[in-house]
């Protein structure tokens, strides 16, 4: 059997154990493949007539179980073999997150997980995609791709295996259409450029350069992005390919950004870049009942999840100003301390993409309570020689934390005091895995 195929049978697994149930607990992750995921559930359920509560979690660090007959975990689970042994209650997993440890279930368990048939679930299916395939397999659900789709572009992954098969199945619904194009977010030319998060074009607060950069173009940035002509397009995917690589991205973000663009038919923005926009703005302020909703086709939650995807935006923009000059070196990584900021992720995600490419990246983010937030990122080239999980993983072992993640992208929790120490095992650990 091929992998798909055995993923396939996971999947119908978790189905069987839904159908002895007639409510589930779910929770998902508040970041744009975990929303995502939490849509494409909620519409299953909701058709399959079972009764639901679904809650967005940061993560399972400081989760604690409760007694219900069916809970399902979305976007997490995976990593958290010990927590998930102690829940009395049957579960579902619905994770494309590396597996830790064993999970002895107390009671019945369907383990839905790429990685555990051998697909790759950092680059070739989401949590949103193995959502889908459960929906799938649970019902007449295959209008449900484009959801399934927007969690592999918000997790960064490549439209290739379960991915590729699930835009198939989108473009055979004719919900989703692949043009030629740039990713960057709907609007005026001059403020996509600007607030872009991906790509991050380094105009924030650089006006006259921005305005330079249209006038050599030859574009007027009142535009919207829309409305360009094809010979317009191919000279802004130019120019934005030359201040890429003037600003030192990485290369393996080129692809990404300019070539195709996604067109999502059946939900309400259809520039799958600022849709997963202004989804993750919403989980990283707080606002994942808005983001749900906007997926759900809430068309007063789409204008507050604008004003939100803006404002957060902004304040991610203005800390990777301020804070790139605070990046230090080490053997072989660099890092950022940081105290109580909004998100470390995307931060730790531009800088490692678009600005300091060349070693990985540890973003650490002290909380006024004295637990430090990790985020650790590097490209996928750097990845094919270093497993970013297991460097997390050790590191947060050895100062009593915990962590985990993809090869790519990575996170820990540890605390204050162990901050110095938790650096050295970092570094250390990248040495060792880069020699
Ligand atoms: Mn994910």
């Amino acid at each position: 059997m091929n992998s798909g195929l055995k993923l396939k049978e996971l999947a119908k697994k978790a189905v069987s154990l839904l159908s002895k149930h007639d409510f589930a607990r779910v929770y998902t992750h508040y970041d744009a493949d975990g929303i995502s995921a939490g849509a494409v559930i909620v519409k299953a359920l909701l058709r399959a007539g079972k009764d639901f509560q679904l809650t967005f979690l940061k993560g399972l660090n400081d989760f604690e179980a409760e007694n219900e007959d069916l809970q399902i975990f979305v976007d997490m689970g995976s990593g958290y073999g010990e927590l998930i042994s102690n829940i009395d209650g049957d579960i579902i997993i619905l994770d494309h997150h590396k597996p830790v440890g064993e999970i002895k279930p107390k009671r019945n368990l369907a383990h839905v997980n790429p990685h555990l048939v051998g697909i790759d679930g950092t680059t070739e299916v989401s949590a949103s995609g193995v959502a889908y395939l459960f929906a799938k397999e649970l019902g007449e659900n295959k209008d449900l791709a484009p959801l399934a789709i927007l969690g592999a572009i918000g997790d960064k992954q490549k439209f290739l295996g379960i991915n590729e098969e699930i835009l198939k199945d989108a473009n055979s619904t004719g919900l989703v259409e692949v043009k030629p194009g740039i990713c960057l977010p709907s609007g005026k030319i001059s403020k996509a450029l600007k607030i872009s998060l991906e790509p991050y074009l380094d105009f924030y607060k650089k006006d006259d350069e921005l305005e330079e950069f249209l006038r050599k173009l030859g574009i007027d940035g009142e535009k919207d992005v829309e409305e360009l002509s094809f010979e317009e397009t191919q000279r802004l995917a130019d120019a934005i390919i030359l201040r890429l690589l003037k600003i030192g991205a990485y290369e393996g973000v080129f692809e990404q950004v300019v070539g195709k663009k996604i067109v999502l038919k059946s939900l309400p923005i259809q520039n799958a870049t600022s849709l997963v926009d202004i989804i993750n703005s919403c989980g990283r302020a707080g606002e994942t009942s808005t983001a749900l909703s906007i997926l759900l086709g809430d068309e007063k939650a789409l204008r507050s999840g604008l004003e939100i995807s803006e404002r957060i935006n902004t304040e991610i923009l203005e800390e990777i100003s301020r804070r790139r000059k605070e990046v230090r070196e080490g053997f072989c990584i660099r890092y950022l301390v940081m105290e109580d900021v909004i998100s470390t992720s995307p931060i730790a995600t531009v800088l490692s993409r678009y600005i300091f490419p060349d070693k990985p990246l540890v973003v650490l983010n002290i909380k006024k309570d004295g637990k430090v937030k990790v985020s650790a990122r590097t490209t996928d080239k750097i990845a094919q020689r270093l497993d970013l999980a297991e460097v997390m993983r050790l590191s947060a072992l050895k100062v009593n934390g915990v962590g985990g993640g993809h090869r790519v992208a990575a996170g820990a929790n540890i605390d204050k005091e162990r901050v110095e120490e938790f650096l050295k095992e970092v570094d250390r650990l990248c040495c060792a895995m880069l020699a």
